[in-house]
């Protein structure tokens, strides 16, 4: 069954291929309330920064915290990460003069350290002292995302929801002077086996897989689609394209980046794929709701492109 559902006006049900396809507002939800519940309110700052204590996620508070939290069975967006989104620039780069994120590192020295009390582009203790966040080798952050996991995930499967770990946006090697995580298809398969649970689950950033280097795991996003689709573990996938990679791309419409949006499509019918897909950022449209129209675009688009191959 399909549920197409913009801003709670449309609603359409049952075509062959079962997907959703969730607007606006689906996109907070997950977003905006689910995924910061879980990272923010669980101590995420102290748990990506290796301080947690034993207590944290533990004891009766883990289930309380996403039973309360309404949380969506199918899948809930986490990132893992020191800096973040990071080191683009955004401009008239898109097509029509449309506003989009370029990502260049010939423009950017992306050892850049964070300042101490800030991780994810967001300051979590404004009286932390002077001086910047030390470098962080792979294995430590590695580490970190096995404590994470070992102890959410058991709650999580308790409560019978699923976590949606996104891969690293933009997929550096490091960023920051911290190591990335997920910055390769195949680094997918290690986090699922990091910590085994029916409830670790994939969001699905189709273009954070285009941007990733060739070579090493990378470059293959319709093997990855069909590989981690037919093993049931992407939660939800994130629907946007781009043109080029690491260490240079730029996030372009839907229907003109490098990925072939209706071959990735296909194979998700093909393999019976029934979870989640959605808009994820797109070029802004020059307007006055420049982000609205991007995501409009892109719904359309999707809907359209879902009818044709439903069709062949
Ligand atoms: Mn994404």
């Amino acid at each position: 069954m399909i549920l197409v559902s913009l801003a709670g006006v449309l609603t359409f049900a049952a075509t062959a291929l079962a997907n959703n396809i969730v607007g606006s507002n689906g996109r907070d939800r997950l977003r905006g309330t689910a995924g910061p519940d879980v990272i923010n309110g669980l101590g995420g700052h102290d748990v990506i920064n290796g301080l947690a204590g034993d207590d944290i996620l533990t004891g009766d508070t883990g289930p309380d915290e996403i039973n309360g939290g309404a949380l969506n069975p199918s899948g809930n967006w986490y990132n893992f990460s020191i800096a973040g989104v990071w080191g683009w620039t955004k401009g008239p780069y898109g097509r029509g003069g449309a506003k989009a994120l370029v990502y260049d590192e010939s423009k950017i020295d992306k050892s850049t350290p964070l300042p101490n009390g800030m991780v994810w582009n967001m300051v979590y203790d404004p009286d932390a002292p002077a001086g910047t966040v030390a470098p962080i080798s792979s294995e430590e952050i590695w580490q970190r995302l096995e404590w994470f996991l070992s102890q959410i995930l058991p709650v999580a499967e308790e409560s019978g929801v699923r976590l949606a770990l996104h891969p690293d946006d933009p997929p550096t090697d490091q960023l920051r002077g911290g190591a990335r995580l997920v910055n390769r298809p195949d680094k997918y398969e290690r986090m699922l086996d990091l910590v085994p649970s029916p409830a670790s689950a994939l969001e699905f950033c189709l273009g954070s897989l285009a941007e990733m280097p060739e070579g090493d795991g990378g470059g293959d996003v319709y093997e990855a689609t069909e590989r981690f689709a037919r093993a049931g573990r992407i939660a939800y996938v994130h629907f946007r394209n781009v043109r080029g990679k690491v260490p240079h791309y730029q996030e372009v419409f839907v229907d003109e980046g490098d990925l072939d949006m209706i071959r990735v499509l296909s194979i998700l019918r093909d393999v019976h794929f029934d979870g989640v897909i959605i808009p994820d950022h797109t070029p802004h449209i020059e307007c006055d709701a420049p982000w609205h129209a991007g995501m409009a675009y892109a719904l359309g688009y999707m809907r359209a492109a879902l009818r044709m191959i439903e069709a062949e």
